[in-house]
């Protein structure tokens, strides 16, 4: 691992100057980018355009063909967790409308699709012997894609874990991770004959925090220090391990990566200063998940900061953490701004204003620019060299007119200005190859249930009629002409 770093220029990295002059140069570099309201937009051939879905939030079918309980039923059925107490037992009916939900992915000229297979339906007490209609719905699903010509990406864990796994500890266990490997593996062995990229873990940042830390998502935990680091040290190590089992049974040429809502740090404004600053911030501010699983250890500062709280671990658990992957996902939404700062860190988080503009949810500050910024120190810091936008996209407060349209104009802007953003990306030559919209439809948001709409297609969760709403229109011109439209 201390040769990838090295190799790499990490050993550099502790110098301001190094890192200042290295993405000054990537900034003000000789291909001039190209910037809002210059020149054409389009995407290099090959670009792969999809939408992205999670288990959960699509399914319903809650206690058909096996499917054990989650932590997220557990949540959602204990009064007063979820907004208007919604559950996720119907969802959007997807398990039994899958056919229509490909339709409309086809509908919009998409190559590629990313769903999340449900773990209580594979393995409905988190191991043991695997209930063998588990994973026919997702061959069925996957044969679907496959005969409409979309090629289907798989995240095996989007935070459904079974509750029989949480009762003996969930991630706070070793166990969990252990197990999560022999379900990856089990899965891998299944469906690599038509699957080649599997993503193990889906946002260890929002799962972990927020349901281990904060106590808003499940299993509703507010854990101290100590065994919160612990959860976060589990977690990558499940990630590791998931990896190891994904390569030993999938089938050759089967490719592994995670999808991971690191912080995207943009600086505050493009000067070497606060370039710099925003470099350090990435890796400081995604020590815990994204830093350890690039670089195979902890930054210093991550493990004095935690002091006598530090996770637990044997030293080898870093090379199963930091194994190479193939691929690297990454979810972005909301920029963190980030300022060149004299004390020790070398940088500084800057709050926005009250005043900053966000969209229909609590956290969901409109930045174009993280689009930019965090795969740009994806390669640059880590020298990743396939990246994929997991997710992007935004919830408005839609509104279904009497002739059945919605005109959701801002998120049709949020998603033209995020996607202006890749582009200068991708044209500066950062290995961007494909980019996942969230969400194909509305679906169950986690604590906001039903209320909260991500979806390019509206859905009716009474009638389960899909809708297209104007940014559906204006994501198939997107993918018809390859380019910001
Ligand atoms: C992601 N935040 O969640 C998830 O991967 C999706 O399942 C979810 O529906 C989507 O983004 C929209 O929320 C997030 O508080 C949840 O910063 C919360 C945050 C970020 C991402």
């Amino acid at each position: 691992m201390v040769d990838r770093v090295s190799r790499r220029g990490f050993a550099k990295m502790a110098g301001a100057a190094a890192l200042g002059s290295s993405s000054a140069a990537i900034v003000g570099g000789e291909e001039a980018p190209r910037r809002a309201g210059s020149g054409s937009y389009a995407f290099p051939e090959g670009f792969r355009w999809g939408c992205a879905t999670a288990a959960y939030q699509v399914e319903g079918a809650a206690k058909e063909d096996g499917r054990g309980p989650s932590i997220w039923d557990t949540f959602s059925h204990t009064p007063g967790k979820v907004n208007n107490d919604d559950t996720g037992d119907v969802a959007d009916d997807h398990y039994h409308r899958y056919k229509e939900d490909v339709g409309l992915l086809k509908a919009l000229g998409v190559g590629v699709y990313r769903f999340s297979i449900a773990w209580p339906r594979v393995y409905p007490q988190g191991t043991g012997t695997p209930n063998p209609k588990g994973l026919d719905f997702y061959d069925r699903l996957v044969d679907e894609l496959l005969a409409k010509g979309i090629e289907p990406f798989c995240t095996l864990y989007h935070w459904d874990l079974p509750q029989a796994l949480q009762d003996r500890g969930g991630w706070e266990s070793r166990e969990t991770s252990k197990a999560f490997a022999d379900y990856a593996g089990y899965v891998a062995g299944r469906l690599s004959d038509r699957i080649t990229r599997f993503f193990t873990i889906n946002e260890f940042d929002v799962f972990v925090e927020l349901g281990y830390g904060v106590g808003i998502h499940a299993p509703g935990l507010k854990l101290p220090p100590g065994r919160l680091h612990q959860v976060r040290h589990n977690a990558v190590l499940g990630h590791g391990l998931a990896v190891q089992a994904i390569r030993a049974k999938g089938k050759p040429g089967t490719r592994v990566g995670l999808a991971e809502n690191m912080q995207p740090c943009v600086p505050v404004i493009e000067t070497p200063e606060h370039v710099a600053a925003a470099v350090r911030a990435t890796r400081e501010q995604n020590a815990a998940y994204m830093t350890v699983i690039q670089e195979g250890r902890y930054t210093d500062a991550y493990l004095a900061a935690a002091g006598a709280d530090a996770p637990k671990f044997a030293p080898e658990e870093l090379k199963i953490i930091g194994g190479q992957l193939d691929f690297t996902g990454i979810n972005v939404y909301t920029p963190t701004y980030v300022r060149a700062d004299d004390g020790p860190a070398g940088y500084a988080i800057v709050t926005p204003p009250a005043s900053y503009p966000h969209m229909a949810a609590w956290w969901l500050n409109v930045g174009p620019e993280a689009l930019y910024w965090a795969p740009k120190h994806l390669a640059g810091i880590w020298n990743v060299k396939e990246i994929y936008i997991t997710e992007n996209g935004a919830p408005s407060a839609d509104v279904l007119t009497p002739a059945g349209q919605v005109y959701d104009t801002d998120r049709v802007m949020y998603l033209r200005n995020y996607l202006a953003n890749l582009h200068r990306a991708v044209s500066e030559g950062v290995p961007v190859k494909g980019y996942f919209l969230w969400s194909l439809i509305d679906n169950f948001e986690w604590a906001d249930g039903y209320s909260t709409r991500f979806g390019i297609h509206y859905v009716d969760f009474k009638t389960q009629k899909r809708t297209p709403k104007l940014s559906a229109s204006f994501y198939r011109e997107v993918i018809a002409r390859n380019a910001v439209v």
